[in-house]
């Protein structure tokens, strides 16, 4: 009797390891099968236009470092938040992702279709423009994305306007031109590019013109501006678009040199149109390395849980006539 319990027990013991040993084998490999599971990104660019083309350069370079499954969307051909939700809901309609990097062209349009994918379990990081007043720290119906990356814009127009005072020797009217007023990194320029001029008592902007991100409303707004206010010493351009039109109108009207052009993103039309004296000074962003940083920080949180930082900040260089030949600044020109 005896012996046959101790039988039993013994088979008892023997099944709970196997059954230990069994269950442990499962969930090892449901472990390596999860990390051997590639990450699926998306990508939503803003717009067509050479910063998103250099964005997405960034991206796909660490992606395939990283081995991520990367899929880029159609790019919007127009600046436009019904451009960008059409083409993000067709996408994630039917296909899962862990992570979408998006521009949002539009702060407030952007976030209930965004937040709609963050319900669904996929995260989100913003690049270049934010949703919201960008500030994902504090709670709120847009903090849900995991950081925002992008240039310090506020910075780079307040510098831009200090460039401005020396071109102009302190003094004069002058007139922005710019994209939407949704769009949060060209309202931030202006406001920065406001505040510089603000330190100087004898400049003062006299209009802002919105051009929608086109660049032949640009130039015709330009060339308006200028028949309006003959004594204008200087523009700014608050990106590629606006700059390339400010640029065509004010060499257009023969008063290249005469009226001072800051022109943000260094597209090559702008670099060339500087290396031509008909602009003055390019800001350029560094898109590739946005795009890095959100792939890297989006994989270092999706396989490891790291902590994001809410906010990364990215640097921003100058183009004037005495680098713009410089083979050192060759890179930072963006791609076509
Ligand atoms: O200036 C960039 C980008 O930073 C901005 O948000 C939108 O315009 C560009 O894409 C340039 O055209």
């Amino acid at each position: 009797m005896y012996r046959s319990r101790l039988h039993s027990l013994h088979i008892i013991i023997i099944l709970s390891i196997l059954m230990i040993f069994i269950f442990s084998g499962c969930t090892s490999e449901k472990q390596e099968a999860q990390e051997n599971k590639s990450l699926k990104v998306l990508f939503v660019p803003g717009v067509s236009d050479p910063f998103y083309y250099t964005m997405e350069r960034g991206i796909r370079k660490k992606a395939a470092e990283l081995e991520i499954e990367l899929t880029v969307s159609r790019y919007p051909e127009v600046w436009g938040a019904e451009y960008q939700i059409q083409i993000m809901e067709e996408i994630t309609r039917h296909e899962e992702f862990d992570l979408v990097i998006i521009s949002p062209v539009d702060n407030e349009a952007l976030i209930s279709p965004l937040k709609a994918l963050y319900d669904r379990g996929i995260e989100v990081v913003t690049v270049d423009t934010k949703i919201g007043d960008g500030n994902y720290s504090i709670p709120s119906r847009y903090s849900f994305p995991l950081s925002h990356i992008g240039t310090d814009n506020t910075l780079g127009g307040i510098e831009i306007a200090v460039h401005m005072a020396e071109l102009t020797g302190e003094a004069g009217k002058f007139y922005i031109n710019t994209t939407t007023k949704e769009t949060s990194t060209t309202e931030e320029r202006k406001e920065g590019f406001l505040e510089g001029i603000s330190r100087f008592p004898d400049m003062e902007v006299i209009r802002v013109d919105y051009n929608d991100d086109l660049q032949n409303k640009a130039l015709e707004q330009t060339l308006t501006t200028l028949q309006i206010e003959p004594d204008i010493k200087g523009i700014f351009a608050t990106n590629i678009f606006s700059s390339q039109g400010v640029s065509q109108a004010v060499s257009g009207s023969g008063l290249s040199g005469t009226v001072r052009i800051a022109a943000w993103d260094a597209s090559e039309i702008l670099i060339t149109a500087l290396r031509h004296g008909e602009v003055d000074l390019v800001l350029g962003q560094k898109p590739a390395e946005i795009g890095e940083m959100a792939i890297e920080w989006g994989y270092k949180y999706l396989t490891d849980n790291t902590v994001v930082p809410k906010k990364l900040v990215s640097g921003f260089i100058f183009f004037n006539q005495s680098n713009v030949n410089d083979p050192e600044m060759a890179k930072y020109i963006y791609a076509k």
